[in-house]
């Protein structure tokens, strides 16, 4: 069980937050690895302050998370998020295993989605907004890489809306994977996994919902339950935006061969092949990206709403 005591030794919510817990008011939490590691700069600090607004235009709060110092925050100031905009790569990538250390030692950080799932769950915020997990990378079954995500989402107590996991994974190991630990997977508005820049794939998602106000009722019934672990939701990228498998496949697989060329491993891997993949679409998969993040935005306001309204 969490010492709620405890932890407030190394938690620090900002005042807008606050408030909202205290009210009971919505909450989407964002992670902050996307803005570090995801994004090149501006348009990743850009991203983040428009996340910021269309979580707030769709009536809930935004909760970004990140370690500043050796301090857990849960709501950044604006000059907070340039500092991780400008440093980028250069921050530490903290999930999980690293989180102790990035706070013993008075370090600055930020949170992949399975450390955002953890802060998160720690001061009672139950939705969580961001781009793409990590999952079971292409050639796990030698290298072994596959994402703390998706152990995250087997037991700790967060919805993640994303627009499917990207293509630079292997798709259906990820879902047997999450199968496997229990994970539900859920399409918006489709029974197709979709797959970050291109709205759907061959594989099928888990179970499809078409309304927020039933999957809310969803997540209640499990958590009720005492069924232990995250929702992965899916929701697709808006047509207009999307870029299609056979012109995104052919860039990823460049990238993956590069990627190998040089040895990366590790930590690296994503963000490696996620600057790869920006590089040579000249740009267009970042304008996809964002995009599909302010879609996954506004829908988990909504859906943070309608908990909070079944809730009562
Ligand atoms: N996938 C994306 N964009 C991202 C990430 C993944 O399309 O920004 C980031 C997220 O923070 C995710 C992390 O939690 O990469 C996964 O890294 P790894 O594969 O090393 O677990
Ligand atoms: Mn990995």
């Amino acid at each position: 069980m969490l010492n709620k005591e405890l932890i407030k030794k190394y938690v620090t919510v900002s005042p807008e937050v606050k408030d909202a817990l205290d009210k009971g008011l919505p909450i989407v939490a964002l992670e902050s690895t996307i803005i570090s590691h995801g994004m090149p700069y501006p348009k990743n600090a850009q991203t983040a302050y428009e996340c910021e607004r269309v979580v707030r235009e769709n009536g809930a709060t935004p909760a970004i998370i990140a370690i500043i110092n050796g301090v857990i925050k849960v709501g950044l100031t604006d000059s907070e998020v340039d500092y991780l905009a400008r440093e980028g790569r250069r921050v530490a990538k903290v999930s999980r295993r690293d989180i102790a250390h990035i706070v013993a030692n008075g370090l600055n950080g930020a949170t992949t989605v399975a450390s955002t799932m953890i802060i998160a769950d720690m001061v009672g915020i139950k939705i969580f907004a961001t781009g793409g997990i990590g999952g079971v990378h292409r050639g796990a079954e030698t290298s072994f890489d596959i994402s703390a995500d998706l152990e995250e989402l087997a037991k700790t107590n967060v919805a993640v809306i994303c627009a499917g996991p990207k293509a630079i994974l292997d798709l259906p190991k990820t879902l047997e994977y999450l199968e496997t630990k229990g994970v539900d997977v859920i399409g918006i508005g489709t029974n197709k996994l979709p797959a970050f820049y291109s709205s759907t794939s061959a594989y099928d998602v888990a179970h499809r919902y078409d309304e927020a106000e039933s999957l809310a009722n969803m997540l209640r019934v499990k958590w009720e339950l005492g069924l232990q672990g995250g929702v992965l939701i899916n929701n697709p990228i808006p047509k207009q935006y999307e870029i299609k498998a056979e012109i995104i496949d052919e860039v990823i697989n460049k990238a993956l061969d590069e990627m190998n060329a040089l040895g990366i491993k590790g930590q690296d891997v994503t963000p490696f092949l996620l600057a790869k993949v920006v590089e040579l679409t000249k740009g267009d998969s970042l304008e996809a990206n964002i995009h599909l993040v302010l879609n996954n935005c506004a829908f988990a306001s909504h859906l943070a709403r309608c908990l909070k309204e079944i809730e009562k």
